[in-house]
């Protein structure tokens, strides 16, 4: 971390984007688009996640500040639904809040693709030193941990939470979110999905080597951090860089007064501690994004906390798995890497690329150009479809964003005789629900993927039947000139009355 008091001038604020300092600022910007919902006394045992599921499934899908939460210190709060909307996710990256969902995502995936990471910079002061447990004074109770689904096997701090290491063969660092849950006042445990998560990597070395892993757990991190930490980045590249680059600036850090380690300066919550070799607790069971308890509690390694900083007033960011479509983001994130991933792979003519399902499909748009361009995308889209079981290609003229113009295209484009093919032995993890227990006891969490070709077969795509349907520009243009008087905002143009000067 290059030493320095304050950050030069962003590149957003060059260009004249207005990003959040914090979550708190983050909050601000969410509360001024009119789409945060305060509530008063809700009960952090299944209440708070059933409300945020319950508004979660709403066309609106507002975001949520629990205050004054049952049995909790009244001046501590929980953010829910941040980033679930397309509107939340663009204003968290940066981007035009108002664009269209697949307009934005395309926004981000040109972003993403010239990004400058920036080192994050050490800062003298962070407001998380406001209070401070150690020792045995570290009384995790005292924080917000909610049983956010009835069948969970206990609290969790961490939902949304970052959690810190220093690699101790390279130096870097691994920002990366996994659920921490909590067991004792001062013990959590920390899950991995599977053993290639950075965090399982670095840790295993310390293991290796008789010692324990120094480590931090970030709860109230803002967005820019949430979105790094969800990210596949390549090993030796630090999270804190990619959030850096995402808001244009370098990461305030603060050095863990415990572990040395770099915290985010203006994070809420902070864990500090060490991940013990060889110490295990039953973790979970824990509702999951498939929306599914896909195993039992199983062995997790532990966290001994020995110390907790936090703001006055914390706030936690909690991000519970919701059955799907329900996700922590709004815009399907891994698809933006992905439709980079098919132009940096030299596949032409991607016109969009999307996940549905909680991103259990994914979905690519393309004109296609030539025998075989439909699959040679939909294989490398399939490598990377993380737990998905179907990939789809469309052509250009379906919006992948759009499910039901997607099972339009499959019903009618796509003969599965000859257009459906199985990828078999993909990538999946423990939290399958479709695996059995006893192949993933084996360690077996590989499972099969369709791809569907739901395009016109290439042999004849011009002589396939011509659509009935408007194209995307005739239907604009009916509604800029009917699209009021359709949805009942304007009187038929007849009888609509002459518009007044506005003064
Ligand atoms: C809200 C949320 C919760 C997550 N929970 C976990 C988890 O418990 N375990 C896990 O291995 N990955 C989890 N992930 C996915 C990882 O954060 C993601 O795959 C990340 O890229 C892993 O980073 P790494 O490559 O540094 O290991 C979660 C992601 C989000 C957004
Ligand atoms: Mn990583």
């Amino acid at each position: 971390m290059a030493k320095l008091k304050t950050a030069a001038e962003t590149d957003h604020q060059k260009a004249g984007i207005v990003i959040y300092k914090d979550l708190r600022g983050f909050l601000k910007q969410v509360d001024d688009l009119g789409v945060l919902r305060r509530m008063h006394g809700a009960d952090p045992k299944f209440e708070l996640g059933g409300i945020t599921e319950v508004a979660a499934g709403t066309p609106e899908c507002p975001a949520l500040l629990f205050e004054q939460i049952k049995g909790c210190a009244p001046d501590v709060r929980v953010f829910t639904n941040a980033t679930t909307t397309p509107q939340r996710a663009a204003l968290a990256l940066g981007i035009d809040p108002s664009l269209r969902p697949l307009d934005a995502l395309k926004a981000w995936m040109k972003k993403r693709q010239t990004l400058t990471p920036h080192k994050p910079i050490e800062v003298a002061k962070s407001p998380f030193m406001e209070n401070s447990m150690r020792g045995r004074d570290v009384d995790l109770t005292k924080l917000p941990a909610p049983y956010w689904h009835r069948k969970d096997g206990g609290p969790y701090i961490g939902s949304g939470s970052l959690v810190i290491m220093r690699d101790p063969d390279g130096g870097w660092i691994n920002a990366s979110i996994y659920r921490v849950q909590v067991h004792s006042g001062d013990r959590v445990t920390i899950q991995f999905d599977h053993p290639g998560r950075h965090g399982a990597i670095i840790a295993k070395k310390y293991w290796d080597s008789g010692k324990p892993c120094p480590v931090a757990v970030v709860n109230g991190e803002d967005p820019a951090l949430f979105i790094a930490g969800f990210e596949y980045l390549p090993d030796g590249q630090s999270e804190f860089d990619f959030a850096g680059a995402i808001k244009g600036a370098p990461m305030e850090m603060f050095p863990g007064p415990l572990t040395g380690l770099p915290l985010p300066a203006h994070a809420e919550i902070i864990l500090e501690g060490e991940l013990l070799p060889d110490v295990t607790l039953p973790e979970g069971p824990f509702g999951e994004f498939t929306g599914y308890y896909a195993a039992d509690a199983r062995p997790a390694p532990v966290m001994q906390v020995s110390a907790v900083h936090h703001r006055d007033d914390p706030i936690l960011l909690g991000s519970p798995p919701m059955k799907p479509p329900r996700f922590h983001f709004g815009l399907p994130f891994r698809a933006a890497s992905m439709w980079s991933n098919l132009e940096m792979a030299g596949v032409t003519d991607v016109t969009g690329v999307w996940q549905h399902v909680a991103q259990l499909m994914t979905v690519v748009a393309l004109k296609q150009r030539y025998a075989g361009h439909a699959k040679r995308a939909a294989l490398i889209a399939a490598a990377n479809s993380y737990m998905g079981r179907l990939v789809v290609v469309v052509d250009d003229d379906v919006d992948p964003s759009n499910l039901a113009d997607v099972m339009w295209a499959v019903t009618t484009r796509c003969e599965p005789a000859e257009q459906i093919d199985i990828v078999r032995n993909a990538w999946s993890s423990a939290l399958d629900p479709r695996i059995p227990d006893e192949y993933k006891r084996a360690g077996i969490t590989s499972h099969s993927k369709a791809i569907i070709e739901a395009v016109r077969p290439f042999g004849w795509k011009d002589k396939f039947p011509p659509t009935s349907a408007l194209t995307a520009a005739e239907a604009r243009e009916i509604n800029l000139k009917w699209g009021a008087t359709i949805s009942g905002r304007k009187a038929p143009a007849a009888k609509a009355k002459p518009a007044r000067k506005r003064r």
